[in-house]
């Protein structure tokens, strides 16, 4: 009979290791202290109290699903090293700390919308394949040892400024890293490849010495840094975009011989030139060129084909558009179109230049040897 009473209580006690279960409160969790592994999605959802804290459970097959609890401030699971699906903590806007120090491996590692979270003790990451941090106040991230990961998507950490990724070798889906602290600085010491898109905004410095592959579009945008460095980069199968990087004064991506896509370098107020070392050795660009700035030197010392359009804005009057013209149109597929402080040109005839630097005669000597040059090759009908 005591024996009877006694089973009954454990089986209202204690929680089932094997199916979907909801923590309301620490004495649910509590429920759970005898699992060692728990198949099945645990949820921690609409909790009134502050802190949850669960020892013992080492793994989870499922999810862990951490949600929408306006009251809940701390979560610490001391024991946890695996969660097969998603790690989701998600909306829980009082939440302030989080120690998850034995987690190693995870599917879907989410932290996304907690407004206040500022702690994560964390254990280093050796297995992920989403990789996602957005809107918290963490100043640094879990670290991770991972050679591979899919996506990856920081943004809008407004504390955030390490970003360390320093095992990644291949990324075999997306990277967004947008909009985190001012000073957030990016590095990538062994990454190789990306195969989805990537973009950079925000940064005040970033590293990927040995990047060798970009399968879709690079965007770096918005960034403080001054340089851009792929020394290793040898393949980039759709476009580039390097645009309003106010801190940026150079560029070099120099064993690139084909670009996939477009190149744009726009807005980049303290880059003044696309020197030899920017791209040495770029041979072949598939689809246009935009290129809007101060330049005053624009070199591609081996680019032989641009099958899209192309289109030089310079307010430097260091590049005279009429010889920019007629180094590049004839290479360029697509329509041209220089406009420099000295004449614009759509390569067709010079007759833009010609207009434009006849109207601004008196304006320097520079421009009076372009209109003297132009003057004579029209067989001297603006004589001056
Ligand atoms: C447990 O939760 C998962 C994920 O939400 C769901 O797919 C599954 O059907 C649930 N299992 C049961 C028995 O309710
Ligand atoms: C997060 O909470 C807000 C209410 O504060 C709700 O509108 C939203 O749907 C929640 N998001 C998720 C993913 O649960
Ligand atoms: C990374 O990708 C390259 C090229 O696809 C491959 O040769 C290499 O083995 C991969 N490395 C790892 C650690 O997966
Ligand atoms: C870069 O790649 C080379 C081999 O390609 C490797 O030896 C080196 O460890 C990698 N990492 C760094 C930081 O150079
Ligand atoms: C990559 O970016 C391009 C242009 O921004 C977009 O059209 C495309 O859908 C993106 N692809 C992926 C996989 O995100
Ligand atoms: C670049 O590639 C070369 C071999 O091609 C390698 O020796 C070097 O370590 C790589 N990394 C850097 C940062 O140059
Ligand atoms: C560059 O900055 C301008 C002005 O702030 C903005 O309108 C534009 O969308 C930005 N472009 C990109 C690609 O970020
Ligand atoms: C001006 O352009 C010439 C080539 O046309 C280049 O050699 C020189 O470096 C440029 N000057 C500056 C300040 O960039
Ligand atoms: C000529 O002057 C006008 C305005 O004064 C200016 O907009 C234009 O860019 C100048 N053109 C040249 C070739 O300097
Ligand atoms: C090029 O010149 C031809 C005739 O010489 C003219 O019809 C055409 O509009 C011009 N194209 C441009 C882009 O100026
Ligand atoms: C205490 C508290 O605010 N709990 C909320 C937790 O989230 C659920 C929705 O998932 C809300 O209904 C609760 O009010």
């Amino acid at each position: 009979m005591k024996f009877a009473i006694y089973s009954l209580f454990l089986a209202l006690a204690s929680a089932q290791c094997d199916e979907n279960f909801t923590i309301r409160s620490q004495s649910d969790a509590s429920r759970l202290s005898g699992c060692s592994k728990f198949e099945g999605q645990l949820t921690i959802d609409d909790v009134s109290e502050t802190s949850i804290s669960l020892s013992g459970l080492k793994s989870i097959s499922g999810s862990l699903v951490i949600q929408n609890n306006f009251s809940l401030k701390s979560i610490s699971f001391d024991s946890l090293t695996s969660v097969s699906d998603n790690f989701q903590l998600q909306n829980n806007t009082e939440l302030i700390g989080i120690s998850f120090p034995a987690l190693t491996d995870v599917d879907n590692f989410q932290i996304i919308y907690n407004p206040n979270l500022k702690q994560a003790s964390m254990g280093v990451i050796n297995k992920v394949n989403n990789y996602q941090i957005i809107q918290t106040s963490l100043d640094q991230i879990a670290p991770v040892s991972a050679k591979i990961i899919t996506n990856i998507e920081i943004t809008d950490n407004s504390f955030l400024i390490p970003i360390e990724f320093p095992d990644l070798v291949n990324n075999t889906g997306y990277i967004n890293i947008v909009n985190n602290n001012p000073s957030a600085t990016v590095s990538f010491p062994n990454l190789m490849s990306i195969r989805g898109n990537a973009t950079f905004r925000n940064l005040d410095g970033f590293e990927a010495k040995n990047l060798t592959t970009v399968s879709n579009t690079l965007n770096i945008l918005g960034n403080t840094f001054e340089k851009i460095s792929f020394k290793n980069l040898s393949t980039m199968e759709k476009d580039l975009s390097i645009t309003n990087n106010t801190g940026l004064s150079s560029i070099e991506i120099p064993i690139l011989k084909d670009l996939g896509g477009g190149l744009q370098i726009l807005s980049n107020d303290k880059l003044t030139e696309i020197s030899t070392n920017s791209f040495t050795k770029l041979e072949f660009i598939k689809g246009g060129v935009t290129l809007e700035g101060a330049f005053e030197n624009v070199v591609f010392p081996a680019l032989k084909r641009v099958d899209g359009a192309f289109k030089l804005t310079t307010t430097s009057s260091n590049i005279t558009c009429s010889a920019f013209t007629t180094k590049f149109k004839p290479i360029v597929k697509g329509t041209f179109k220089c406009d420099a402080a000295k004449g614009s040109n759509s390569g067709n005839s010079s007759t833009a230049d010609k207009n434009n630097a006849v109207s601004n005669l008196t304006h320097s000597y520079a421009t009076t040897l372009v209109v003297a040059f132009l003057s004579f090759a029209i067989g001297s009908k603006y004589f001056i």
